[in-house]
């Protein structure tokens, strides 16, 4: 760890003592806020913190803002989760009329992985309006910093961040980071690290991520079963919609734009979900020669789901911005939502607009 995150993660660890002693006195209880569309950090990062905190006698639940993906059932993290999106469920709507928790107050809120409300879907809202409020993130932030939210935008994961919490944690309570770090936290924080560097191989994998991750596998977290469930696992119908999506590549530009097109038949044919083709568009970016890759989907609503991606100068999000969307230079994404216009029609004129470009 370096110097610099040492003094923040104290610091950060100092405050989730002070707010656990705030919600043990008042006999209240924590929630822990992710973002939507959660990912493997985001969940990895809350259900770990949320793991050490009860194991120090808190009582700590990470509000869910929708169903807790298949993908990542083999956490093993239930027990954990407090599903606001499920506003059927008795306990939700107690707590929605009158902000408690199987009976216990809702008084501390901590975000990971997001400092922002308006991205935490149906559960922005209650973060919003708890009094008491902390967050560790990685995002670059527009929210106003101060000493209850450590933002690092330069680490790897905010699983990583949450681990060097746990060990100051440790350190300022005088015992062993085994008796803070629970091998089911160990395995949730590896799950956040694993996914946002992709396996240790993105440019934000570091010398400490390595040996952060090292740390982790000493204390139960597995590397092997976080890789297969997460990335190697497939459903079938992924499998086979994602062989076909490939199989209808074609190049233009003289190899430098790849592009292929979903049609809604082809999910119906392998009665797949949309998320089917989730991981065609960064295999095309991968094909030799090509600088810009580009998948269409048709969705079951009508609509067409663009996925953008660039090897190095094409700018993707102003390429999205284009058709409304945006994102990053490197991965951008846009929606149409326009029946006169097909998937063949949309695909044309994507070709001819980057072809201008390239
Ligand atoms: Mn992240």
């Amino acid at each position: 760890m370096t110097d610099l995150y040492s003094a923040s993660a104290s610091r950060m660890a100092n405050n989730l003592l002070e707010a656990s002693e705030y919600v043990k006195n008042n006999d209240g209880a924590m929630l822990i806020f992710l973002h939507r569309s959660v990912d493997g950090d985001c969940v990895g990062s809350a259900c770990g913190m949320c793991k050490v905190l009860r194991d120090l006698g808190v009582n700590a639940y990470v509000a869910m803002p929708e169903h807790l993906p298949k993908d990542m059932e083999f956490m093993g993290v239930e027990d954990l989760l407090f599903n606001i999106f499920d506003e059927e469920d008795k306990d939700v709507f107690n707590f929605r009329s009158n902000r408690t928790i199987y009976g216990k107050p809702y008084i501390q809120a901590l975000s990971v992985d997001i400092s922002e409300p308006g991205r935490m879907g149906c559960c922005g809202e209650f973060f919003s309006e708890c009094d008491k409020k902390l967050t560790i993130d990685h995002h670059a932030s527009i929210t106003m910093r101060g000493d209850n939210m450590w933002i690092e935008p330069d680490a790897s994961s905010t699983a990583e961040l949450c681990f060097y919490v746990t060990e100051k944690i440790a350190e300022q309570l005088g015992k062993e980071l085994s008796e803070v770090l629970s091998s089911l936290a160990a395995q949730c924080f590896m799950t956040g690290i694993v996914t946002d560097t992709g396996r240790f191989t993105y440019k934000n994998t570091r010398p400490e991520t390595l040996d952060t991750a090292g740390k982790l596998m000493l204390h139960g977290g597995d590397i092997t079963s976080v890789s297969y469930n997460l990335f190697d696992r497939k459903a079938l119908y992924k499998f086979r919609v994602s062989a076909e999506a490939r199989m209808r590549v074609k190049l233009y530009c003289g190899g430098k734009l790849a592009i292929t097109t979903v049609p809604m038949s082809l999910f119906d044919k392998h009665e797949a979900l949309p998320d089917a083709v989730d991981d065609v568009v960064s295999a095309m970016r991968d094909i030799e020669g090509v600088e810009v890759a580009i998948v269409l989907r048709e969705l079951s609503t009508g609509e067409i789901r663009a996925n953008v991606r660039s090897v190095s100068e094409f700018d993707s999000a102003a390429f999205a911005a284009n058709y409304g969307g945006g994102g990053h230079v490197r991965a951008a994404g846009f929606t149409v939502n326009d029946p006169s216009i097909s998937i063949e029609d949309l695909a044309e004129d994507v070709i001819k607009k980057a072809a201008a470009l390239l």
